[in-house]
């Protein structure tokens, strides 16, 4: 979106700042965003190929870092203030130790640049409510309330935009400070009450702070968060999102600004039922990205967002280097955070972490930048990410398994490829390529250039032409169905994504059933198991051809805690296009969900 805003939006700027829903503004038939697809795509388009931003998590909560009383506090560091029931009184004396003279928004801005990060979200006010930067809002703020008394978000944005990479800032609707607000009923902080009259004052305050983060920050991105209290509604976000739209028509704003579901159900592109701009699974990667709308996955890379002195359960190179891929493979953006220290330090693991990110895209990053999701289901070998333009699609292959015999099967691909390399390969060595039924096959050196994830950017010749059906055995013949490649049969039978699911469910119907289509190529005497969830359990049947195995669900006793059931042996006589069913025996059926069948070569 460029320039002024048009009328009909300054329309439903106005329904806004009346506290009228904005659909009725809009008119009944219209949506209450009159944002056009075009001028999304074009708002939307560095954050879309930006796919890698650094998170902030920073505060007060540094200072006791874990610890209360001498004791050590359980849960993510910025909410000790809740886990430990401090009283607000004894955590406003936080501030007066609040001195980060080792804050360097420089180097800060440096280590995001070098780790490939195009953009950072900092905490501007967490839930405790303390700023961060100078508000007039508030004396509740680093310039006020603390010895430092220097806004902390100005040099960091200007040492961002000297990297060249984009300053964003966190935002919390639930205040635990301020006085509009009552700690919950048993004394916690989580959620507060809105203490009666006293909203519409909040939402005034909230609206002066974000104009200052938008006009002495330049924000690009508000993210919010603490939207689950009750007293925070989705017309409240609706209006707040086309409040802040109007004072930067560019600005992007996440779906925590309303009551979009984090897993994103509900929330799509241009026709949003939810205000936000993109979705926020959080800690969790959805199994199959979440197509069709803008997403990212924030993660820590130990087990807290703000700095806890005891926590060192750091994620290795290798796992957030592979969620940083397997994110991009599915569309998605990777919010990786840090938790400085109160000194104003970024942890010595993080920075090590960012820096053996760093070497791997400073080879690599193109493979993820300005990329679109894989055109494949899953791919036993590793993800592939998407990139077409005016001089056609490459493929861009991400290796975690190097295969032993050197033959890289690239499953159901038909087009003819113009060139194979691995990016890695300074002489950029052409590698051979062969088209077989299977697919392509790529012909690999013996050794993985990255013993982590090594990349082969495939040139292809045309539009894609991909034959889905063709799942891929494993190396060692193993062959992996998996829920999100199953094909549902019934109106109630489906499969689920999102929060912590990646199963077939709603299975309540005995009558409706699910199948896969896939291909063998090396056939033979198959173990078969099934992972499966039941609150109670029922009987169900495995049907390949002829052959019919029969078990009975566990009682895993939670439709998401999933077990592995061995239920039989099956030939498969010949290769090629084969085809596997499981169906309920209705006679005492009970709901399953069901994640995954595997067949393994039965020794
Ligand atoms: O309560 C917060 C939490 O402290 C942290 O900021 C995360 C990061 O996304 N968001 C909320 C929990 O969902």
């Amino acid at each position: 979106m460029t320039g002024k805003l048009s009328a009909k939006y300054g329309a439903l700027l106005l329904a806004a700042l009346l506290g009228m829903p904005a659909l009725a503004a809009a008119g009944e038939d219209e949506s209450w965003n009159p944002e056009t697809a075009e001028q999304r795509d074009e708002r939307m388009a560095w954050w879309r190929d930006a796919r890698f931003g650094m998170f902030i998590h920073w505060g007060l909560y540094a200072i006791p870092a874990g610890v209360w009383n001498d004791q050590p506090v359980p849960g993510i560091g910025e909410w000790i203030m809740d886990r430990a029931n401090i009283p607000v009184e004894d955590y406003q004396k936080l501030a007066a130790r609040f001195q980060p003279d080792k804050f360097d928004a420089d180097q800060w801005a440096r280590l995001a640049k070098e780790a490939g990060m195009k953009y950072v979200v900092i905490t501007s006010k967490h839930h405790d409510g303390f700023c961060l930067f100078d508000s007039k809002a508030t004396d509740w703020d680093v310039v006020d309330a603390t010895p430092y008394g220097r806004d902390l978000l100005k040099p960091l944005a200007e040492a961002c935009r000297k990297q060249g990479i984009k300053f964003c800032t966190y935002y919390s609707i639930m205040d635990w400070h301020h006085p509009s607000q009552q700690r919950g009923s048993d004394a916690r902080y989580n959620p507060t009450k809105m203490l009666e009259g006293r909203k519409a004052e909040y939402i005034a305050y909230m609206k002066k702070q974000l104009r200052e983060l938008i006009e002495t920050c330049d924000t690009e991105v508000l993210w919010f968060d603490g939207e689950w209290p009750s007293w925070w509604e989705e017309s409240d976000g609706r209006d707040l999102y086309l409040y802040l739209r109007e004072l930067k028509p560019s600005l992007i704003i996440n779906n925590r600004v309303g009551k979009g579901r984090r897993g994103m159900e509900g929330l799509s592109g241009g026709d949003q039922q939810y205000a936000g701009d993109f979705g926020t699974p959080e800690q969790q990667i959805p199994a199959t990205g979440l197509p069709g709308v803008d997403w990212e996955s924030c993660m820590t890379m130990n087990d807290t967002w703000g700095f806890k002195r005891d926590d060192h359960n750091w994620k290795s190179d290798e796992t957030l280097i592979r969620n940083l891929v397997d994110i991009a493979s599915k569309g998605g953006n990777y919010l990786l955070n840090v938790g400085p220290t109160a000194e104003g330090e970024i942890p010595a693991p993080s920075v090590e972490r960012l820096q053996a990110i760093g070497r791997w895209m400073k080879v690599n990053g193109e493979s993820l930048y300005g990329t679109q999701a894989s055109p494949f289901k899953q791919l036993p070998w590793g993800r592939c990410t998407k990139k077409s333009d005016a001089t056609g699609t490459t493929l861009y292959l991400h290796v975690f398994h190097w295969p032993g015999d050197g033959r890289l099967l690239v499953p159901g691909l038909k087009n003819a490829i113009t060139e194979a390399r691995l990016l890695a390969d300074p002489n950029r060595a052409a590698l051979k390529t062969s088209a077989t039924d299977a697919g392509c096959v790529v012909h690999l050196p013996d050794a993985a250039p990255d013993k982590i994830c090594s990349v082969v950017a495939l040139q292809v010749q045309g539009d894609l032409d991909i034959d889905l059906t063709a799942t891929v055995q494993r190396p060692d013949g193993t062959i992996h169905l998996a829920a999100s490649d199953a094909t549902c049969h019934g109106s109630q039978i489906r499969y689920e994504a999102g929060e912590k699911r990646d199963n077939i469910g709603f299975w309540l119907n005995p009558s409706e059933w699910v199948e896969w289509s896939f291909r063998v190529d090396r056939p033979g005497d198959f173990a078969v198991s099934a992972m499966i969830a039941a609150e109670a359990s029922g009987q169900f049947e495995i049907v390949v051809g002829d052959q019919r195995l029969s078990a009975a669900a566990p009682a895993t006793g939670d439709y998401g805690r999933f077990t592995v059931v061995d239920v039989g042996r099956l030939r498969i006589g010949s290769p090629g296009a084969t085809r596997l069913e499981v169906r309920a025996v209705p006679a005492g059926w009970r709901p399953m969900n069901l994640k995954s069948i595997t067949l393994k070569p039965a020794s």
